[in-house]
């Protein structure tokens, strides 16, 4: 039955992977809330129960945003020398969720072998690597943004390979962006390179990929990070960008974001998605809060009208596209964030309203329920990971001015699932840097027949690696306090 249930439904087997999802997913969440004794229980849980070594076919952004990311924040919170959460310790841990995290990553790397691109299957099966039937087409945020957590795992295991694929990942899609308006599209086929989905936007498909583009700048340091972001930025204000200049004033619509074919910049649709909704809060990371502002305003006019955010939501009609609201976390990021850069209490206000109307129309007996229909809010029995992992924590840390994450001597990034990952100088060594600079600029890869490929790395073997794993405590460090908002002085403060 199990086994013919989940190859009957593709989309929850290639989620939830029959690995403990959302225990794994939720670890950091119970840091934050400062519940060491859950915590450490469902770590040992983990650690006693969770196998990768399954036949089991996963999207290996969702394994790797959900899973590999959380077991490696947790890993961080066990062995931080601060503990800033209370005693998060393990009693004889001996970096297992390390080992767990290192052991997924391997299993997810076949999928960046055989891709003339380099750009990687969007499947891999656990077990057996790509499987034979699969798809040729993958999604440019699914594919481009692995960096955050393959970088996090290269670094900490002094192991190149990881962080080497999706580095190698990103610039083959950078190098497929439109020479006219610099934009991407959201699908593109790995073999040839083609672009299959021409539209261009901030919501499914692409969105991650830009906040990865920061975010690996803001953690790792590398310059054409941060290059490729800005240019991204730009393409997105230039092209997207439609409604008057400025947000409180002058004449026009207010701003607002839209979906463009990638090479004429024409518009293509009249819906903006939910997923958007964390455009917000890149936007304040990089220090744009004035349009952050306008954008997050816009989409909590849509939260008030339905108490909940619909999947698409057509702007012309100004009615929903697609109806259901699987829990998202965006909006409530985009408050948080907000919140947090601005300290004006609309953004509380905000809050609570999400809040209630979470309780009022998803609370069920064992949890919180996916609005199937946001008009007559019927429900669907389904709980995502991200509830707890990103809008459970999002809304938690909006309400609690104390939390460790705003005061304590460290300073932290959320990955795109919401993991916190200290931002220190450990993650900023890669003595491997020259050797990726020898493969040419962001435009030179994906082109170059000179790249060793993976295998050739020879660190692919995980049972040898397994032993290699290096005792991070040696590095924990002491780190200034600073909340991320201006991205310049954040990497300047290092
Ligand atoms: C999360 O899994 C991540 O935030 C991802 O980047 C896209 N959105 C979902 C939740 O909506």
């Amino acid at each position: 039955l199990f086994h013919f249930f989940f190859s009957s439904n593709l989309n929850i087997n290639d989620v939830l992977g029959n690995y403990s999802l959302t225990l794994v997913d939720a670890l950091d969440t119970l840091a934050i809330m400062g519940n060491s004794s859950e915590f450490q229980k469902a770590v040992k849980l983990v650690i006693n129960t969770v196998s990768f070594d399954k036949d089991s076919t996963v999207q290996v952004f969702e394994a790797t945003i959900r899973v590999l990311g959380s077991l490696l924040s947790a890993h961080r919170i066990i062995t931080d020398s601060k503990q800033p959460f209370g005693d998060m310790t393990i009693k004889d841990y001996d970096n297992e969720l390390l080992h767990m995290a290192h052991d997924l990553a391997v299993r997810l790397l076949p999928a960046f072998e055989n891709t003339k691109t380099g750009i990687p299957y969007p499947r891999v099966n656990l077990k057996t690597g790509v499987p034979p039937d699969s798809n040729n087409e993958t999604c440019t945020a699914g594919a481009g943004s692995l960096l955050v957590e393959f970088g996090i795992l290269s670094r900490l295991l002094g192991d190149s390979t990881f962080e080497w694929v999706a580095r190698r990942a990103v610039k083959a899609l950078w190098s497929l962006r439109s020479s006219d308006t610099g934009l991407l599209g959201n699908v593109v086929n790995i073999q040839t390179g083609h672009w299959v989905g021409k539209q261009s936007g901030l919501g499914a498909g692409l969105d991650s990929f830009y906040e990865y583009l920061l975010k690996s700048y803001i953690l790792f340091g590398e310059k054409e990070d941060l290059e490729m972001f800005n240019a991204a930025y730009q393409s997105i204000q230039n092209y997207l960008r439609r409604g008057r200049e400025a947000c409180n004033e002058g004449e026009g619509d207010p701003p607002l974001y839209v979906n463009v074919n990638m090479f004429s910049g024409q518009l293509m649709n009249t819906w903006i998605d939910s997923l958007q909704a964390f455009f917000p809060g890149l936007q304040v990371l990089i220090g744009d809060v004035e349009d952050a502002i306008c954008l997050h305003a816009f989409y909590y006019a849509i939260w008030k009208r339905y108490g909940a955010l619909p999947e698409r939501y057509n702007w012309q009609l100004q009615a929903p596209d697609v109806l259901f609201y699987p829990l998202r976390p965006e909006l409530v990021e985009s408050t948080y964030l907000l919140y947090q850069a601005t300290k004006n209490p609309f953004y509380l206000h905000v809050g609570m309203d999400i809040l209630q109307s979470l309780e009022k129309y998803t609370k069920v007996k064992c949890g919180y329920a996916t609005l199937h229909h946001v008009i007559d809010k019927s429900k669907e029995d389904r709980m995502e990971s991200f509830f707890l992992s990103e809008t459970c924590k999002y809304l938690y840390l909006l309400f609690d001015e104390e939390n460790p994450v705003h005061k304590s001597g460290t300073r932290y990034m959320f990955t795109t699932e919401g993991h916190i990952i200290s931002v220190d100088e450990r993650l900023r060594e890669s003595p491997w840097k020259e050797f990726f600079s020898e493969e040419g600029g962001p435009d030179q890869v994906g082109k170059s027949g000179h790249r060793p490929k993976p295998q050739e790395l020879n660190v692919i073997n995980s049972s040898s690696n397994c032993n290699r794993v290096p005792d991070e405590r040696r590095y924990a460090l002491p780190l200034k306090s600073i909340y991320m908002r201006q991205i310049d002085q954040m990497v300047g403060l290092i």
